[in-house]
């Protein structure tokens, strides 16, 4: 039996990070997909009253936003440490988690990433061009700040990984999929070496969204 249960739908960047994670960590975990259309069954909504993934089950204990699931793990499961001791490099970890949640993912993510890979390739929707190019100058400073604050450090927080990383990472890697990608990212040699450093880790390899998508049909 699993440990931990991830609810999670295939592809969704916030459930990657969480079962990065927890691969991270050794934790055996087991996915449980949310079936689609049913974001907003009551069935899902009685797990995330907001109607999204992912959702942790851990025994009886039930938590959903992915930052409070990803300190919870680094809490529970405190080996390999994924939160930096010192104030400072702390402080920048909580920094990048937030600019991944309030600007990467917000206008940035969800409109160019939906319209150019979820849109067209799960919805079979053709791509909103006014929406992104009206996304682009917020997406050329959320990338422009995640290489400043990325500096020459191997990760966010310096030499060791972090779940700063481990949420950014599968947000900025869906930008790939993308026309975008070649300004947005392309321009960053900081972040493409970050990119290609986190994507070859075990933990982003058994996390893809192939991989994923096989683990739902399996469940
Ligand atoms: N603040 C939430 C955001 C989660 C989120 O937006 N998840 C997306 C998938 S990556 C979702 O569930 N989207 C479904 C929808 O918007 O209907 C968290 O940190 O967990």
């Amino acid at each position: 039996m699993s440990d931990f249960i991830v609810h999670a739908i295939p592809g969704s960047p916030f459930s990657r990070s969480v079962m990065a994670a927890l691969e991270e960590k050794g934790a055996s975990w087991r996915l449980a997909p949310v079936a689609p259309g049913t974001m907003r069954s009551p069935e899902h909504l009685a797990r995330h009253p907001f109607g999204r993934v992912p959702v942790l089950e851990h025994g009886d204990f039930w938590l959903y936003e992915t930052q409070a699931v990803l300190r919870y793990l680094d809490r529970i499961l405190p080996t390999p440490a994924l939160s930096p001791s010192d104030a400072r490099r702390l402080a920048r970890m909580d920094q990048v988690m937030n600019i991944n949640d309030w600007y990467l993912f917000h206008g940035v993510g969800n409109v160019i990433v939906f319209h150019r890979v979820v849109g067209p390739r799960v919805m079979g929707l053709p791509a909103d061009e006014k929406a992104i190019e009206a996304a682009m100058p917020k997406a050329r400073v959320v990338f422009s700040e995640l290489s400043r604050l990325l500096g020459e450090q191997a990760f966010f927080t310096g030499d060791s990984l972090s779940l700063a990383d481990l949420l950014v990472a599968p947000g900025v890697s869906f930008f790939t999929l993308t026309p975008e990608w070649k300004e947005l990212g392309v321009p960053h040699p900081n972040l493409l070496a970050w990119l290609k450093r986190m994507e070859a880790r075990p933990s982003m390899q058994a996390t893809t969204w192939e991989r994923v998508s096989e683990l739902a049909k399996a469940a």
